[in-house]
């Protein structure tokens, strides 16, 4: 009810009376009064007037439903499931989706209290000054055709980024988005599979956005940057997140039509990794080279100095640029 009660004050962006919204959904002008209160909880603001009603002046930056606007149809994000607090959004999504839920399902949180990266990292999200989702997909594709899901998701973080804020984001090859040779971001992509078909893909994206340098943990406070430390103010969450979706939709479509060398070209136009000397640590190998392309399946393509080029796989190998991040 609350929800339906923001719509029309949203709607209407003038004054309304509390008896034209108590008729307009059945409920009496008591109810509508509970209603508002609870929204202005939630942060919204709302302005009251004993003669003229209530008017709507401005929502709080939280990435949910009723604040991210995607366009009508859109199957990323058509369910946005919030939360102030979880463990972690992959591990929610991977419970929901061995559920049954809807192919595009994103779980958003404020806080993750045991945030992950890749191979038992950990990632620190313990507030909400970041954005932290992950999106649930049923693809019909094999699993070994699936790295490129990754990379088309970084293509769709940086393009939203740049699109909505104006600032140029680099990919280290595979998910990391940097920015002055600091993590911004990075992508974490999980699956349950079966030989030869895949039940479902959770891609969990953490992006630090409004973070002061003093916010991270000391450990991490040399190599993190956030969205506003570039910028200087603080930006729209729920902004970003919308726009995230909206391309990660295309693109995943892209992905499923097999634009894969669109997408890769996209990829390689923020590539901070290819052209540049890369380390290569696989079991108790190590082998140093120059990164030269990605492969239409997503792989890496590493021109070793042994001479052998070798195609890498983002899961199997560690890649380490020797000059840091960059
Ligand atoms: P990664 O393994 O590439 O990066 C993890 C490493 O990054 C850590 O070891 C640490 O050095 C550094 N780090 C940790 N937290 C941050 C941070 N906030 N900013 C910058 N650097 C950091 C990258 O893994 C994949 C991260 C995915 C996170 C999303 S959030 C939503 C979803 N849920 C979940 O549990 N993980 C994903």
């Amino acid at each position: 009810m609350k929800n339906q009660i923001l719509k029309i004050l949203k709607e209407e962006d003038k004054y309304i009376s509390g008896e034209d919204i108590s008729k307009a959904l059945n409920v009496s002008r008591t109810a509508v009064w509970k209603h508002i209160n609870e929204l202005r909880k939630d942060g919204y603001t709302i302005e009251s007037s004993s003669k003229k009603g209530y008017r709507f002046l401005e929502a709080p930056d939280i990435p949910d439903k009723r604040e991210i606007s995607i366009p009508q149809g859109q199957m990323i994000g058509a369910d946005i499931q919030h939360f102030d607090e979880i463990d972690s959004t992959n591990n929610y999504a991977k419970k929901i989706a061995n559920e049954g839920c809807a192919h595009g399902t994103v779980v958003v949180a404020e806080k993750q209290t045991t945030g992950r990266g890749r191979i038992g990292r950990q990632w620190q999200s313990d507030t909400s000054e970041g954005i932290w989702f992950s999106i649930v997909l049923r693809p019909e594709m094999k699993p070994e055709d699936l790295q490129v899901i990754t990379l088309a998701a970084s293509v769709a973080v940086v393009e939203a980024i740049e699109e909505t804020l104006g600032i140029v984001c680099g990919i280290k090859w595979p998910n990391d988005i940097i920015i002055d040779g600091k993590k911004l971001g990075g992508i974490l992509t999980e699956l349950s599979a079966e030989p030869g078909h895949v039940n479902y893909v959770v891609v969990g994206i953490g992006i630090n956005a409004n973070q002061d340098l003093e916010h991270f943990d000391y450990e991490i406070r040399q190599k993190a940057i956030s969205l506003k430390m570039c910028k200087g103010e603080t930006v729209s969450r729920s902004n970003l997140l919308g726009s995230i979706l909206t391309n990660f939709e295309e693109v995943y479509k892209g992905v499923l039509l097999g634009k894969n060398k669109e997408i890769i070209d996209r990829w390689t136009k923020y590539s901070v990794t290819i052209g540049k000397e890369v380390k290569i640590a696989y079991r108790n190998m190590e082998y140093i080279g120059t990164a030269q392309s990605v492969a239409s399946d997503g792989r890496l393509i590493v021109q070793c100095k042994d001479g052998v080029t070798r195609e890498i796989s983002a899961g199997e190998i560690q890649v380490r640029g020797l000059l840091g991040y960059t």
